[in-house]
């Protein structure tokens, strides 16, 4: 699949990339001749192969020109950026549509599936009018340019950019100052309404003409199986998930009541967003010192071993790396050192979130990042990696099979070593000096259950919005509104301040003007405890799975790869069944993970009102 996001999964052009122009006259050339006869099965085969062979020539450049844009953000970059991106998502949508001509033709499963992927491939399928097509391309680059680009004034000389910003959330705590950077980042977003509305009109037409209903139906079509039944195995999941998260909110906002008093986080309301200690309240262990237990317990501070340790950020790289190797992955290539960029550049704007790409779609790896020396970014390094590893480990397989096997699992490998980030690994590695006993665990168990349960509800309501926007069952008047109600519904998170008739909150958040999906983060948070539990278990580790490193066991390594390799070659039920024995996600795994923390909260909340 074409890889120019993060992940690369997104096949086809990802996202932001549209694409132009192929004309009518271009693609005439490349259509098959038209016959009075069926297709057979072997002119399928054929066209199939002769599709992906087509769009790997389109992607490469295409994925060039993305990443010049987004590490240096400028008209030029923008122009070349949208110009090749669009050609090569027009191409494949014109592709996709032929594919339909062989629904009817009986060939093999393979590839029946890669034509079914094809059709399912794209994230914003552009229309055939290149008109339209140009304009999408265009759109969605220049909404990544104003987010990577955003930037909060607080005086004519004083402006600060989302990583300065970013960290203010996390280490502040004077709610005037919170509010204000919180406040002050989502003036960042009112310039895209107009343009997210437009784009959403023109990739649905575009979804029409591949054969779906809108753009949520392709957005949901990509799991093997029906959209309405992936919808509700996700609202399944999330069930499995909501005691224990109801249960963490309770004590947080009680907590939080202590600080700031109870005028300011009112005991029977949801949370005010600006309190949490990230920009959109997603994730929450950088207030783990407000939160954490009054028994003192001791809880490694990777953020302090870091620093202490003198570690720059491509020593952090290489560590990361060190633990893959540490499994029999092998080494990162010596292009990967010199073409990934690690640090915000200072002369220039640049797309910060994150992001891992494989640029030619077999070795040439790289992430890029504005990597903070903290324990979080240390984790989102693994993160990136992982994205890394597995775009490798399927580089092999015709380009529909490049993609991992669901798009949560790409998400999820990264994050399933971080798991592994142990303080026995810490000390192994040097960074921390002893190992805290197991009368500390409830303090790691709260600092990561922080993060990870308190994400899950964040990972579900972005595209709960989304699909409903795509639809139309919210119109553009609600969008901010709808935002909220699903905000407070799931999270139990409020806008600390009611917000401007203008206002386009979502937009503040980096995968909605970057059009990346966003269901993958609520799966891989699941998929992650299901792939650390397996891994454990093949590692013979018989300790309590919290507590259970992976680092250096190439048995793990080689069961973890074996998924890997097969890419999305099988659907994700097979993949998962390869690695965990079972063809199910399950959020049982995440909720053992922290089942110990469960009873510590229930007695924290024994006198409390829950709920908001
Ligand atoms: O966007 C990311 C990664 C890149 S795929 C850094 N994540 C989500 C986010 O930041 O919102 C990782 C977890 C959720
Ligand atoms: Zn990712």
């Amino acid at each position: 699949m074409l890889k120019l996001r993060h992940t690369g999964i997104a096949l086809i052009v990802s996202a932001t990339l549209g694409l132009s122009a192929c004309n009518q006259e271009t693609s005439a050339e490349n259509k098959p001749s038209e016959t009075t006869a069926a297709p057979t099965p072997a002119e399928a085969k054929q066209f199939i192969a002769d599709a992906q062979k087509e769009l790997e020539k389109l992607q490469h450049p295409a994925a060039q020109a993305a990443w010049a844009y987004q590490t240096y953000i400028n008209q030029d970059t923008a122009a070349v950026s949208a110009y090749l991106s669009e050609k090569l998502s027009s191409r494949a949508s014109q592709l996709a549509k032929e594919a339909a001509k062989y629904n009817d033709v009986e060939v093999d499963a393979d590839t029946r599936r890669q034509l079914n992927l094809l059709r399912n491939s794209l994230v914003l399928p552009p229309p055939g009018d290149p008109a339209k097509s140009e304009r999408l391309s265009k759109i969605g680059t220049e909404m990544e340019g104003m987010y990577g680009a955003g930037q909060y004034c607080r005086s004519e000389d004083e402006c600060w950019g989302l990583t300065k910003m970013g960290s203010m959330m996390a280490t502040e705590r004077d709610p005037d100052l919170l509010l204000e950077i919180w406040q002050g980042w989502r003036e960042v977003s009112p310039p895209m309404k107009p343009l997210y509305i437009e784009q959403v009109d023109i990739a649905n037409e575009g979804a029409q003409e591949l054969g779906f209903a809108n753009l949520a139906d392709v957005w949901r079509g990509k799991y093997d199986m029906e959209a309405e039944a992936f919808e509700q195995e996700l609202d399944r999941l999330w069930g499995q998930v909501e005691p224990f998260y109801d249960a963490l909110h309770c004590h947080v906002r009680a907590e939080l009541g202590e600080q700031y008093g109870e005028d300011v986080v009112p005991q029977d309301k949801p949370i005010p967003a600006h309190l949490l200690g990230n920009m959109w309240a997603q994730t929450w262990g950088n207030i783990y010192d407000v939160v954490k237990p009054e028994q003192e317990m001791q809880v490694a501070d990777v953020t302090a071993a870091i620093e202490a340790s003198g570690y720059d950020e491509v020593e952090l790289v290489r560590q990361a790396e060190n633990f893959f190797s540490s499994l029999g992955f092998e080494q990162l290539p010596e292009t990967f050192w010199e073409r990934s960029q690690f640090q915000q550049p200072r002369d220039r704007d640049v797309v910060c979130h994150a992001s891992a790409w494989n640029v030619d779609d077999v070795d040439d790896l790289r992430i890029k990042m504005c990597i903070q020396k903290t324990g979080e970014e240390f984790a989102v390094i693994h993160h990136e990696l992982g994205h890394n590893y597995y775009q490798r480990a399927y580089n092999h397989l015709p380009l529909v099979y490049r993609g991992s096997a669901n798009d949560g699992f790409h998400e999820a490998i990264g994050d399933t070593v971080a798991l592994s980030i142990t303080p026995k690994y810490l000390k192994e590695i040097g960074l921390i000096d002893e190992v805290p006993d197991s009368s500390n665990d409830i303090g790691m168990l709260l600092k990561l259950a922080l993060d990870k349960i308190a994400f899950v509800p964040f990972g579900l309501l972005v595209d709960k919005w989304r699909w409903n926007v795509f639809n139309g069952k919210v119109p553009p008047e609600q969008y901010n509104d709808y935002w909220w109600e699903l905000r407070e519904k799931y999270q139990g998170v409020m806008a600390p301040v009611e917000r401007d008739a203008d206002a386009f909150d979502p937009g503040a958040k980096y995968h909605i003007p970057g059009n990346t999906p966003y269901s993958r983060y609520f799966l891989a948070h699941l998929l992650q405890f299901q792939f650390h539990r397996a891994l454990c278990d093949i590692a013979g580790d018989e300790g309590p799975v919290h507590r259970c490193s992976i680092y250096g066991n190439e048995k793990a390594g080689k069961a973890l790869d074996e998924m890997l390799r097969l890419g999305q070659s099988k659907p994700w039920q097979e993949a998962l069944q390869i690695l965990t024995g079972k063809p199910e996600m399950d959020a049982t795994a995440i909720m053992d993970y922290f089942a110990p923390l469960k009873v510590w909260l229930d007695e924290q909340n024994k006198n409390r009102q829950c709920g908001w």
